[in-house]
């Protein structure tokens, strides 16, 4: 029997939190609506050959007008929690200064309706919609960004700081510097290894600064928490030493340069040197190591697929990182002699290898070295090619697989030790799932985009039982 066969029932800790997650540009639309002021997803998206047919997040799923009938839904599948994001320039249009109160209120409905029906809020304060006004001026390449971040945490804080359960500051940095600096795949589409570094080291004080920020006004003894998107990088052939050393210079460049200084106080010294190169990280001070390191009550981790590398010898076309879009530069800067490999099916309709494997080694991978460091997994989850059938539902076994194989491997890794301590599945709903617009649906409800309506999808309604019991059934006690 292999590690994803599950025959037996599993029952979760009392406590855990069964959530699902979205995020503000993916699903509100209402862009210039109520005093939004534009993000650099409003000109990414309306720049042609940007997205997908170009797609924008201009209507979305239109949850700025739907929240109460989407929040009702969270209710009738009974979720514990949910992950959503505040977009900085529906709060603070230009991203500076001046509050917009129509932007602000629309959150503390959010947070008001969530907790009349019980729902525990986790509130991301940035996943990815920065206020164009603050590009103009260089974005996260500088580092006063980060400083107008704290101003704004501190005002949603103010804010919201009486009732938010748990404050995330950012999602998932490692595509805010690799894909929006780096690669240009994403907003502000500027491919340029210095400017991703400079866009690493702003994040990591942004998220420093805001948690500092958020500590001087909230009043609910909150949790405080970042989302990163950990890369779990296998070497293919593990006994040659080339190959693990491609799968750690990997390792460091995309994880170790957030993991190190938020946990540990202090940037990996040779992973510095090994991008030094590319970037002559002056823009580091002294003092910004301790700002950076603030005591996290949960690290979130978001588990899609694993990856694989090899030494590149040089020779012939090499293999990229899977998934990726073509994009004018790089999201691995440094990594010129390291090949990212196919690893074979099952897919998802992203292009990503299906591997729940991945997710228990990453969760025991850090549960190892932070064995005090309690965790949540901010997201997982599957896209496929769902379709509604003529009964009106929405059949997809390949999702509620995906889902209860990567359940089973989070189970296996708290049996072996890991404070884990939810789970919130990616997404609710259908939505704008960025450089591939709407072409790739992520949610347990389906979301018609001509007429918004929702309707949960088979997968959500396996979803909800085993929210609402606490046990991940065993394949032989599945009702399909
Ligand atoms: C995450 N990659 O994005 C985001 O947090 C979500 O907003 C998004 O919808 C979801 O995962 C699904 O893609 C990622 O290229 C985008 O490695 C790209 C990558 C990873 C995560």
């Amino acid at each position: 029997s292999t590690d994803d066969d599950q025959d037996s029932d599993l029952t979760f800790p009392p406590g855990f939190l069964f959530g699902s997650a979205t995020a503000a540009y993916q699903i509100e639309g209402a862009a210039a609506e109520d005093g939004r002021g534009p993000s650099i997803w409003d000109t990414f998206s309306h720049t042609p050959g940007n997205v997908w047919n170009g797609d924008t997040g201009d209507i979305a799923c239109d949850h700025y007008h739907r929240v109460e009938e989407d929040l009702d839904l969270m209710v009738t599948l009974g979720l514990h929690a949910y992950r959503f994001s505040i977009s900085w320039p529906r709060v603070q249009p230009t991203g500076r200064g001046a509050v917009n109160p129509a932007g602000l209120a629309f959150y503390s409905r959010l947070v008001d309706g969530l907790l009349a029906r019980g729902i525990t809020p986790i509130a991301t304060l940035y996943h990815w919609d920065l206020p164009q006004a603050l590009e103009d001026e260089g974005g996260w390449t500088n580092r006063a960004t980060a400083e107008a971040f704290a101003d704004y945490a501190r005002l949603v804080g103010r804010e919201l700081g009486d009732r938010v359960a748990v404050w995330t500051t950012l999602n998932e940095p490692w595509c805010t510097a690799y894909l929006g600096y780096g690669s240009g795949g994403h907003a502000p589409g500027i491919a340029d290894a210095d400017s991703a570094f400079r866009a690493v080291h702003h994040l990591n004080l942004a998220h420093g600064l805001a948690i500092t920020a958020l500590r001087e006004v909230v009043t609910n003894n909150p949790q405080y928490s970042i989302t990163l998107n950990l890369h779990l990088i296998r070497p293919d052939n593990p006994s040659s030493a080339a190959d693990v050393a491609a799968a750690r210079l990997a390792d460091g460049v995309a994880n170790r340069l957030f993991l190190d200084p938020l946990l540990n106080g202090h940037y990996p010294e040779w992973v510095l040197e090994a991008t030094g190169h590319l970037t002559d990280w002056s823009f580091v001070t002294a003092g910004d190591a301790s700002l950076i390191r603030q005591p996290l009550d949960v690290l979130g981790v978001n588990y899609y697929t694993p990856q694989r590398v090899r030494e590149w010898d040089g020779v012939g076309t090499k293999q990229s990182a899977d998934g990726a879009p073509r994009t004018p530069g790089t999201a691995w800067p440094g990594l010129d002699h390291v090949e990212f490999l196919d690893q074979g099916g099952p897919h998802t309709a992203m292009g990503w290898t299906v591997d729940p494997s991945g997710l228990e080694e990453l969760l025991l991978a850090i549960g190892n070295e932070w064995p005090a460091q309690p965790l949540m997994i901010t997201e997982n989850g599957a896209a496929y090619n769902d379709v509604m059938s003529a009964d009106g539902s929405v059949h997809d076994p390949a999702r509620i697989d995906y889902l209860r194989r990567h359940l089973a491997a989070a189970h296996r890794a708290i049996e072996r030790g890991v404070n884990l301590t939810g789970y919130q599945v990616w997404s609710l709903l259908d939505n704008f799932e960025w450089s591939f617009g709407y072409s790739k649906r992520f949610g347990i409800v389906h979301v018609n985009y001509d007429t918004l309506v929702r309707t949960p999808k088979d997968s959500a309604l396996w979803y909800s039982r085993l929210a609402r019991s606490g046990v991940l059934r065993g394949e032989s006690s599945e009702i399909r």
